[in-house]
């Protein structure tokens, strides 16, 4: 789905980069994809992909556990790769991708948090930045869908969709978190923990609560409020209705990420155009963030399944990403 969205956008609404090749695990999805756009080959495999001399930098959109072997095969072939959330299925996975881009002494990965390049969430953070509300206490990140993919069972309501929470807040707070403690209540639908209530304490004790509510039927609701030493600001909200359920028409909150984000997608995949047009392989969310997102989620589920706080431990970082 992401793969259709970053193609198209790439080959029809953005500057300066093209889409000259498409690979899918379903050679007919990739078929079905070139067919919506001027200048794409469908080649066999990834591999085949990356070594093509006609590509320049590549985009990775596979489900998280195919993430590490393309992304190691870009950056050993020198190209500049952009790569979907989560980074990869594991912290060892995560690692191992860092590994190679530091052996190539450059950056030339980056990870597709995009919300970091959402107007409303950039508004946000220039709002804290500036001091408006002094320091920051508390961030509610609250992350609400009209259903979880149908593929989605057991923790992926964190791996894959909390890691946004995540890495946005980090991003908003400027701090890496210490300890995270998850409550699951009354669950409420199909194979997945859903909703759960996710709390965190940053470097500073500033305490992130994230709830993710993934099956609530009646749109994409992504919603951000810091409170302050004297005051809260909160995320724009493109919904307007007051009453937010599946029974009542909706009133305008988004359907889905795609519409949501669409901004978002648009200014963060020109600006990684841009950046490897001028040379510079990545200037976004990086290989490191992709990681710490990881490690966090990673000590969700220990304290989802233990019910007590985990300690979140990094590495240090590589010098590439201070
Ligand atoms: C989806 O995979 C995404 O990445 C969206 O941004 C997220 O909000 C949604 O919950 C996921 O299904």
């Amino acid at each position: 789905m992401i793969g259709c969205e970053h193609g198209r956008r790439i080959a029809h609404v953005l500057s300066d980069a093209d889409v000259v090749a498409v690979t899918d695990a379903y050679p007919d999805a990739a078929k079905q994809l070139a067919a919506e756009l001027p200048n794409a080959a469908v080649r066999a495999t990834g591999e085949e992909l990356i070594a093509d001399e006609t590509v320049d930098a590549v985009v990775i959109t596979s489900p998280a556990s195919a993430h590490e072997e393309y992304a190691i095969a870009a950056i050993e072939s020198g190209k500049p790769v952009f790569c979907e959330k989560p980074l990869a299925s594991g912290e060892r996975a995560c690692r191992t991708i860092m590994a190679a881009e530091v052996a190539t002494g450059r950056r030339l990965l980056q990870v597709g948090f995009m919300r970091r390049y959402d107007p409303a969430y950039r508004a946000l953070k220039q709002t804290l930045d500036d001091g408006a509300i002094g320091r920051p206490l508390i961030y509610h990140s609250t992350h609400r869908t009209t259903a979880a993919p149908q593929t989605w069972s057991g923790d992926m309501a964190i791996i894959d969709a909390a890691v946004h929470d995540f890495d946005i807040s980090r991003w908003l707070l400027g701090e890496e978190f210490t300890t995270i403690q998850v409550r699951a209540g009354k669950q409420n639908s199909h194979e997945l923990r859903d909703p759960l209530v996710l709390i965190l304490d940053t470097t500073s004790g500033v305490v992130v609560v994230v709830e993710t509510s993934l099956n609530l039927g009646y749109g994409y609701d992504i919603r951000g409020e810091v409170v302050g030493e004297f005051g809260t600001a909160a995320l724009a909200d493109p919904g307007r209705a007051l009453v937010r359920s599946a029974r009542v028409r909706d009133l305008g909150t988004p359907r889905g990420w795609q519409e949501r984000f669409a901004d978002a997608y648009d200014i963060e995949l020109q600006a990684w155009i841009d950046a490897v047009r001028a040379g510079e392989g990545a200037t976004g969310p990086s290989a490191w963030d992709g990681y710490v997102a990881q490690v966090v989620s990673e000590a969700g589920i220990t304290a989802l399944h233990s019910g007590e706080p985990v300690a979140v431990e990094l590495i240090e970082a590589p010098g590439i990403y201070e």
